[in-house]
């Protein structure tokens, strides 16, 4: 797979690229990432990246014609199909599904900007798809874009060390169980007996019911998008 990001800032990517897993997927040939500054496709002698919006109105807005040449070129240079996403507050909300999802595509072209909006041609024409990371605005796509290839790399089937995306919060839209490591006592903080018992089966039930009572808790939200057999239905039930 290959990434493109295209952003006015690209030495914001520099530590989280090339640290832990991200910098591993990178070494093992799982990922390409390229990072590229789109100013360098401004076609006026200012560079100028933006422009005042017509009909007036506060901000600038950033202009069609530098992204369209800076997506044409790196779409040419991949020889790959590509998936253009745009990262906006305005798009659809991020999801490990999503995730899963731009993990298909052979070539990324990340779309970032920063403090202002864009030409709504950019939307229309140049993007096949639109992501938010959260309702709240953040100065530049940047940060999301960090968000986005770090959680698509990590899932790479080349990544995966071991089958511990399993249980992943939501990779069942469950959030995950609890988990100890020794001593099985800490200062008379024990770890629950079930899973010093070794009992797979005990253990593999006392999990699913945690990973159950704990989304019941903290996001009840989560539990209207997953089977549940009606004897947990019933478990959660309040
Ligand atoms: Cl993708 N971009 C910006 N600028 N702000 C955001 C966002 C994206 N997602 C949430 N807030």
């Amino acid at each position: 797979m290959h990434i493109d990001v295209l952003s006015l800032f690209p030495e914001m990517f520099t530590g989280v690229l090339n640290t832990s897993i991200l910098k591993r997927a990178q070494e093992r040939g799982a990922v390409t990432i390229a990072v590229t500054d789109f100013r360098e496709y401004a076609d006026n002698k200012h560079k100028n990246v933006d422009d005042y919006p017509f009909g007036g109105g506060a901000g600038m807005l950033l202009k069609p014609e530098p992204l369209f040449a800076a997506v044409e070129a790196l779409k040419q240079a991949s020889g790959k199909k590509s998936h253009v996403v745009l990262m906006s507050p305005q798009g659809a909300p991020y999801t490990h599904q999503k995730a899963v999802e731009l993990g298909t595509h052979e070539h990324l072209i990340l779309l970032c900007g920063h403090y202002e909006g864009f030409d709504e041609r950019i939307r229309e024409y140049l993007v096949d798809e639109e992501v938010s990371i959260g309702d709240y605005v953040l100065t530049g796509g940047e940060l999301a874009s960090m968000v986005v290839v770090d959680s698509v790399v990590r899932l790479l089937p080349e990544v995966i060390e071991h089958d511990s995306h399993d249980d992943d919060s939501f990779a069942h839209g469950l959030l995950e169980y609890p988990q100890y490591t020794r001593p099985a006592d800490f200062n008379g903080m024990k770890v629950p007996d079930v899973l010093l018992s070794g009992h797979h089966l005990n253990i593999e039930k006392w999990r699913r019911e945690q990973a159950l009572i704990r989304t019941a808790m903290k996001r009840p939200d989560l539990l209207l998008n997953v089977e549940l057999s009606d004897e947990e239905k019933q478990f959660i039930e309040p």
